[in-house]
């Protein structure tokens, strides 16, 4: 099939102008975020449609509402390793591909975790507005903040970014525990058969798990108290992985220490009441947001969608 004549319908501008600019020149491409009427829209141009661009982003995915209205649709490439927001059981039932990027962004998810970390183990986000806020002539010295080293770091989902994650925290001399659904016989680290367990010993919960409805709520209010006072949690996986409501609980009741929190239950909003504690470090979903990683995104989601209409094996597929 001549390249022109594979039509993409890109879902919407968040994703990487390199990305948009390789599709829109080498194929034809559809934008659904510019229609008036997206339904109007699907109808009109739906039945041509041969792949869907989107990420793995909450706001993007693709649901089994939109895969509907694509009839041809052949395959799905998603800018992002996580797919929960993809209807993968509506998108297989129809044969649909799905492709996603793993790998290529692990080391700098990891990063952004060890940041979050230690940002908010050493208040160093409320320091610097402790500082800005001329509060240092005022007020004196800042308080002082929590030791890494020889803390527990327990990673929930030892996956590809959890094991970055892990070396990382090795690093920084935290002693690494996990729980995870399989075993790790070929790591060194301390396996917890429940979460619970792994709450309790952690100073540092990191979440590194996949999103969806099988993990959905998992850190709940007893999850939280297992964690305790001294206990941090990360989120570099999914909002939806955490009860938002019960975490704000816990650091209002000072159930634990604080919070460190890369994504959100309804992105991108962020509870008023998660904003004005300066026990809780908000990044907005920023984990694989480097130049380089996202460049290394975008090429491999490209090197999919050409792939796949040139007839050939797609590089990174989920189903
Ligand atoms: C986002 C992510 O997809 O890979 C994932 O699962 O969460 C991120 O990399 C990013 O917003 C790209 O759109």
């Amino acid at each position: 099939m001549a390249l022109k004549q594979f039509n993409v319908l890109i879902k919407g501008p968040q994703l990487p102008q390199r990305l948009l600019d390789n599709v829109e020149a080498q194929f034809t491409a559809f934008r659904l975020w510019e229609a008036a009427d997206d339904a109007a829209y699907l109808q009109e141009i739906g039945p041509q449609i041969d792949a869907l661009l989107t990420s793995g982003n909450p706001v993007m995915g693709a649901s089994v509402d939109l895969i509907n209205r694509l009839p041809n649709l052949k395959i799905i490439c998603s800018n992002g390793v996580g797919y929960d927001s993809i209807d993968i059981k509506a998108a297989s039932a129809r044969g649909v591909i799905v492709t996603n990027t793993p790998g290529v962004l692990n080391a700098c998810v990891a990063d952004l975790g060890m940041a979050l970390l230690l940002d908010v183990a050493r208040r160093v986000s409320e320091s610097d507005r402790y500082a800005r806020a001329g509060k240092w002539l005022s007020h004196g010295r800042f308080p002082a903040g929590c030791k890494i080293g020889g803390k527990v770091c327990g990673i929930v989902g030892l996956g590809s970014i959890g094991l970055d994650l892990a070396r990382r925290a090795r690093a920084f001399d935290m002693d690494i525990h996990f729980y995870n659904p399989h075993s790790r016989p070929d790591v060194p680290y301390t396996r917890h058969e429940t979460l619970k367990s792994l709450a309790q010993q952690a100073d540092f919960l990191v979440l590194t798990l996949p999103g969806g409805a099988s993990t959905r709520h998992l850190i709940d209010a007893e999850i939280l108290q297992a964690l305790g006072p001294k206990g941090f949690l990360i989120n570099i996986a999914r909002g939806s992985v955490v009860d938002e409501q019960a975490l704000i609980q816990a650091l209002e009741s000072g159930q634990i220490a604080g919070a460190a929190l890369d994504v959100f239950e309804h992105e991108p909003a962020v509870p008023q009441a998660l904003q004005k504690r300066n026990n809780v470090v908000i990044t907005p979903h920023i984990a694989s947001s480097t130049e380089e990683t996202m460049r290394a995104m975008a090429d491999l989601v490209f090197e999919n969608l050409l792939a796949f209409a040139q007839g050939e094996p797609v590089l990174t597929r989920v189903v």
